[in-house]
This record gives structure tokens, C-alpha cells and sequence, in this order.
């Protein structure tokens, strides 16, 4: 099980802190009254995860709706303000005003943006229906990079390709105009959003994905041959949009588990659970439970804030009702996310994990040295994920290797972003085509899976 021994350091450290105060004469603290938060965002931080809503730009001046959520989320998604007809309304003629509300909002309110979402055979502008071929591939990797370029340094992470693949048993992409430009279109987009922002996580998003089932293994499989052809891939958004006919599976929290298994961070990225009352309040706890038992699962965000504006408002889907009151469902979510309390998932054998700051967040370059590199490393029993991020010193890089000591047992089984040259002992890492360049003072990042214990001293950097 992944939570008992969170829950057994949260007890040590309340039994700890218990002791202290009662030295002191000071009342005893109760279980979990000590650092019960009070807001979604306050409580899903407690363990290094956010908690985020969809925004829409023009609901932002209905006070109601901007109390409730600058008072509990702290992440936003922009529910159709970034999509591609909203920003480039005819080919190459961009228009920012509406997304660009809701970032100087979020940023304004320490909220992180979570961006949504660049390639997708919706919402699409009327103009590209009249385009196919090499004219529709390069009008999407002009969109995607111009895009992501406005918004460069100021997305956590994008949804950079949405629901590609084909609902049912199929396991095959969903056939589109995107599709129909070729099999790679998908990598093509995030090499394209890589390049145009190398601080913001990429993520594929889909719905129909959030159990084991034939769907969710075509995903899983395209982000392991990522991953093993250094295609730049960060994360996985599971749109969670629950229903009686899409209900939550048993299977929900060893779907998100086997996807982090590959060396992606998951995120539930647009969470909505028809119906009410206690029932509701339960799939919402089992939801967020979920998360909360995978390390790499690192934030939660719900498709709006108050029943009423939902995309779904008949089946009052959401955690506040008509009136911005709190629902039974909000305090079963609350709760749930209080309950694993200040420890994350991963203290005490890890550093860095999910509130990483973004590569491209300024860093301090060595003095006089070419490169230097850093590593934050995801330790559990058995296995680990290790991100390096390799920073430039005072010259641009023009390719890089970085070597790492592995201990005595431990073995690299999966590395992205990088081609690795041996898998145990001293193992090093060379750049990819696509990430060899790093300006002066800039990062970039790459990583690797493997077995045993991973690697606790500081890794070296050459520049090639
Ligand atoms: O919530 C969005 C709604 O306002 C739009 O009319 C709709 C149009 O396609 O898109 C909704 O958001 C979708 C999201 O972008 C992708 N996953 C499914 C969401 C619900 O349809």
C-alpha cells in the first residue's frame, strides 16, 4: 500500500508534536485538527499537489464566482479561451484578449495556469477545414508555437494534444484531420511545444481514460514509446468527467499508478461527478483518495466552480451549488486532502518531487563552468525516478553529458530526453537533437527510471 507509510510519519510527527506542547503545559493537539486547512488549494498543498478549476474569462467580474475562486483554487485552467478557435481566429491572425484575462488574473491571485489545450480536432477555427495535408500539419505546429511562445514561462503545464485516441475497444487513434496528416502529428506537436517553452510540463488529456480499459492502454502505450524514443512527453491528464455511465472503476487509482510508472507525472485535469448528496460526496473522497495515493499524481483541477456553470449543469456535477454554497461533495474533498496532512508522498527519502519549479525558472549558473547539473529524485521501495535538470553556465551549451554514480544494485530501465550509455554504476547521459542547445544561464531537463536506490550525490556535467 502507498499510504501507509505516509500515515505513519504524519503520526510520528502529530505524537512528536503533541509531546512538545504538553511539555509546555499547552493543550493536546487532536489527530488532523493541527493542519486541517480551510481551502481546496490550502489542503491539496499540505502534500505538494494543487488544486485547480476551470475558468471562463467572462465570469470573472461576477464577484461570487471570482471570491470562490480566488479564495480555493490555486490552479486554472482557461475552459475554452486557448483553444485554437479562440486564439487564431483566421491562419496566423492570433488574438489573446479573453486567455489573456485569465493569466494576468491567475497571476495576480497566485494562482498556476494549467494550459488547455493546443491540438485538437474540436473548437477548431472555420479556416482549417479548408486545409489538409503538409498545409494542416504546418498550420498546427505554427499554431502550437506561436502559442506556446506568447505564453512561455507562464504555463505549469500544457495540454498539448487532446483526445486523439477512439472511444470503445478499437485501441486505435480517433480518426480526424490532424490524424489524417499522419501518425507522427502527435509527436510533431510536442517536439513543437518543447521547443517554443521548455519550462512548462506537456501532457496528453483525455477522457474515457481513468480505468484500465482498451483506450487507456493505446495512451499508455504511446507515452511509453515516448519515453523510449526521448519524444518529450511530462505528464497525462485524466478528464475524470464521471458519470452513470462512466462511473469510477476499482481500477481508477492503478490506472494513474501505471501511467506515473512510466516517468510521467498524472493529473486529473477536468473532474466532474454527477448526482448529489452523500453518494456524490463519496465518488469525490474515492477521486481524490486516488490522487492522493500516487506520488506522481500531482494536482487535481474540477470543470468549473458552481453547479450552474458547468458544461454539464443538469447532472449539479460540481463542489458549490447555484449560489456558490458549499456542497456536501466539497467537504468530502476537504476532508480527504486534509487527511494525508503536511507530509507529501514522497518526505523524507526524496527531494523536489511536484512543486519543482519549472526548468527555465532562473538558476544560478556555476561560476566560470560550463554546465552544471542537479538532480530531485523520486525514491520509493524498489525503484526510483531521478530528473536532472542541467543548467548552462555563463556561455551557451551546444550538447551536453552529464554523469551520474549509481549505487551498488541499482539499474536504469527507461531514461527520456536523453540517451543514456550504461545502465548501472557510472552510467552517462548525452543530450537529444533536440535539446543539446541551452542558452546561458538556462535549463533543460531530462530523467530516468530504474531499480534499487538512486542517485544521491551531485551529478556531473561536461559540455561537448
Ligand atoms: O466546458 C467546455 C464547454 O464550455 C465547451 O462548449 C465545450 C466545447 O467542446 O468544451 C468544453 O470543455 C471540454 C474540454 O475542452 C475537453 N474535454 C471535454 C470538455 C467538456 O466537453
Amino acid at each position: 500500500m502507498n499510504r501507509s507509510p505516509r500515515r505513519r510519519v504524519l503520526a510520528a510527527s502529530l505524537s512528536a508534536a503533541a509531546a512538545v506542547l504538553a511539555a509546555a503545559g499547552s493543550v493536546l493537539l487532536t489527530a488532523g485538527s493541527a493542519d486541517a486547512a480551510t481551502t481546496l488549494g490550502a489542503s491539496a498543498a499540505q502534500s505538494g499537489r494543487y488544486f485547480g478549476t476551470a475558468v471562463a474569462a467572462y465570469k470573472l467580474s461576477d464577484s461570487v464566482y471570482s471570491t470562490i475562486l480566488d479564495r480555493e483554487f490555486n490552479m486554472v485552467t482557461p475552459e475554452n479561451e486557448m483553444k485554437w478557435d479562440a486564439t487564431e481566429p483566421s491562419q496566423n491572425s492570433f488574438n489573446y484578449n479573453s486567455a489573456d484575462q485569465i493569466v494576468n488574473h491567475a497571476q495576480s491571485h497566485n494562482q498556476r495556469i494549467r494550459g488547455h489545450a493546443l491540438a485538437w480536432h474540436q473548437q477548431q477555427p472555420g479556416w482549417v477545414s479548408g486545409l489538409s495535408g503538409t498545409a494542416l500539419r504546418n498550420a498546427m505546429l505554427n499554431h502550437v508555437t506561436q502559442v506556446a511562445t506568447h505564453y512561455k514561462g507562464k504555463i505549469y503545464s500544457w495540454d498539448v494534444v487532446n483526445e486523439a485516441f477512439a472511444d470503445g475497444s478499437s485501441g486505435a487513434r480517433r480518426d480526424s484531420n490532424l490524424q489524417r496528416t499522419g501518425n507522427d502529428w502527435i509527436e510533431a506537436a510536442f517536439r513543437a511545444a518543447r521547443a517554443a517553452d521548455p519550462g512548462a510540463k506537456l501532457c496528453y488529456n483525455d477522457y474515457n481514460t481513468d480505468g484500465v480499459n482498451a483506450k487507456s492502454t493505446a495512451v499508455y502505450n504511446m507515452v511509453q514509446d515516448f519515453k523510449a524514443r526521448g519524444v518529450p512527453i511530462d505528464c497525462v491528464g485524466f478528464q475524470s468527467h464521471i458519470n452513470p455511465q462512466s462511473p469510477v472503476t476499482s481500477d481508477y487509482q492503478a490506472n494513474l499508478q501505471r501511467f506515473a510508472d512510466l516517468g510521467v507525472d498524472v493529473q486529473i485535469t477536468e473532474l466532474d461527478i454527477e448526482g448529489s448528496g452523500t453518494a456524490q460526496a463519496n465518488t469525490y473522497a474515492t477521486v481524490v483518495n486516488a490522487c492522493l495515493a500516487v506520488a506522481r499524481c500531482n494536482g487535481i483541477t474540477v470543470w468549473g466552480i458552481r453547479d450552474s456553470d458547468s458544461w454539464r449543469s443538469s447532472g449539479t456535477p460540481l463542489l458549490f451549488d447555484n449560489s456558490g454554497n458549499k456542497k456536501a461533495a466539497y467537504t468530502s474533498t476537504l476532508n480527504a486532502l486534509n487527511a494525508v496532512g503536511p507530509t507529501g508522498p514522497t518526505t523524507g527519502t526524496t527531494t523536489g518531487g511536484p512543486t519543482d519549479p519549472p526548468p527555465s525558472s532562473p538558476t544560478t549558473p556555476p561560476p566560470g563552468g560550463a554546465c552544471s547539473a542537479t538532480v530531485s529524485l523520486n525514491q520509493w521501495t524498489g525503484g526510483f525516478v531521478a530528473t536532472i535538470r542541467v543548467t548552462a553556465g555563463s556561455g551557451a551549451l551546444n550538447g551536453w553529458s552529464v554523469g551520474v554514480a549509481l549505487p551498488g544494485g541499482a539499474t536504469v530501465t527507461n531514461t527520456w530526453n536523453a540517451m543514456a550509455s550504461g545502465s548501472s554504476g557510472a552510467v552517462n547521459f548525452a543530450n537529444v537533437s533536440y535539446n543539446g542547445s541551452v542558452a546561458a544561464g538556462q535549463s533543460t531537463e531530462f530523467g530516468f527510471q530504474g531499480t534499487g536506490v538512486g542517485p544521491s550525490g551531485t551529478p556531473s556535467c561536461t559540455a561537448r
